[in-house]
C-alpha cells in the first residue's frame, strides 16, 4: 500500500498529471503515467468530467498500476539508481458510478460552489459505502471552480468565481478548512484559456494553511511558476500530458515545467 499522507502536507510544490480514461487507452495512459513518475510527478489523479465510468476507469488504474510497480521493481534492481517509492495513483472522480478499488486514494471532494446538491452532498453518499468497503483512502477536499470552468464548470453547476473575487474565495477557503478538509481544489476547467488567477490563489492562501491545488489552463513552467508564487503547493496538468504522443517528449516536457516552478528565477 502506498502512503497518502504526504498528499496533504505542505512540502516543495509538486506536480500532479491527470489522465482522464474517456480520453485515451489504459496502455496509453500507463505510458504517460510512466513519463510523469520518471519527470519528477507526485501523483497521479484519474478522472475527468463526463465520459468516464468504472470500467474504464479501473482498467486504466489497473494499467498504471502495474506499469509503475515494473519501473519500481527495475530500480530496485539498480544499485545506481534512486528510488523514491510509488507515486500513488488518486481518484478524482466525476462521481459515484466512476471508482476503482484498485486506487491508492480518493479526493472525497465537495463542489463547493456547485448549485446542485448531488455535487455537494449527493454523489458522496451514493460512493461512501463502496469506498469504505474496498479500502480507498478517502482525502477530504474542497472544490472551487472559478471563471473560465470550461466542461466542469457546465456539468457541476458551479456558481463561478471570477478572476478578482478575492472575498468569495476567501470564505469558501475558510469554510473549507472548517469542514476539515485536507485539500482545496481551485479549478479553472480542462483546457482553460486563463489559468486561476493569482489574485485568486493567493486570497485563498492568506485564508487557510491547508494546501492547495491548482489546476485548469496551466501547460508551461512560467504559468505554473505564478500559481506557485500565489501560494499553490500542487500544480495539475492533464491537458499538457494529452498532447504529447512520444513519452520522452513528454517526461522531457513535464521534467522542464518541475523545474521552473521551483526555481526562484
Ligand atoms: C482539470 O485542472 C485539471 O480538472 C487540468 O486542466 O487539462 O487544462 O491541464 P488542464
Amino acid at each position: 500500500m502506498v502512503g497518502v499522507e504526504s498528499i496533504v502536507s505542505r512540502d516543495v510544490p509538486r506536480h500532479a498529471l491527470l489522465i482522464d480514461p474517456a480520453d485515451q487507452t489504459p496502455d496509453v495512459a500507463a505510458k504517460r503515467a510512466i513519463a510523469a513518475a520518471m519527470a519528477g510527478s507526485s501523483m497521479i489523479l484519474i478522472g475527468g468530467s463526463s465520459g468516464t465510468d468504472s470500467d474504464n476507469v479501473d482498467r486504466t488504474v489497473v494499467a498504471i498500476r502495474e506499469a509503475l510497480e515494473l519501473i519500481e521493481w527495475a530500480a530496485t534492481q539498480d544499485s545506481d539508481a534512486q528510488t523514491q517509492g510509488r507515486i500513488p495513483i488518486i481518484l478524482f472522480p466525476q462521481g459515484a458510478n466512476a471508482l476503482s478499488p484498485n486506487a491508492d486514494g480518493i479526493t472525497f471532494m465537495m463542489l463547493m460552489n456547485s448549485t446542485d446538491p448531488r455535487f455537494l452532498i449527493g454523489e458522496q453518499v451514493a460512493g461512501a459505502s463502496y469506498i469504505k468497503k474496498a479500502g480507498i483512502r478517502p482525502i477530504p477536499m474542497g472544490y472551487l471552480i472559478c471563471a473560465p470552468g470550461g466542461k466542469a464548470g457546465e456539468v457541476g453547476k458551479a456558481e463561478l468565481i471570477k478572476p478578482g473575487d478575492v472575498k468569495r474565495v476567501s470564505s469558501y477557503a475558510a469554510a473549507a478548512e472548517l469542514f476539515g478538509f485536507q485539500l482545496l481544489y481551485l479549478e479553472a476547467g480542462s483546457g482553460a484559456a486563463t489559468p486561476v488567477s493569482q489574485d485568486l490563489i493567493s486570497a485563498a492562501r492568506r485564508s487557510t494553511d491547508i494546501p492547495i491545488v491548482v489546476g485548469g489552463g496551466i501547460r508551461n513552467g512560467a504559468t505554473a511558476r505564478i500559481a506557485v508564487e500565489a501560494g499553490a503547493d500542487w500544480i495539475v496538468t492533464g491537458t499538457l500530458g494529452e498532447e504529447f504522443e512520444n513519452a520522452d517528449e513528454l517526461r522531457e516536457v513535464i521534467s522542464e515545467l518541475i523545474i521552473s516552478m521551483r526555481s526562484n528565477e
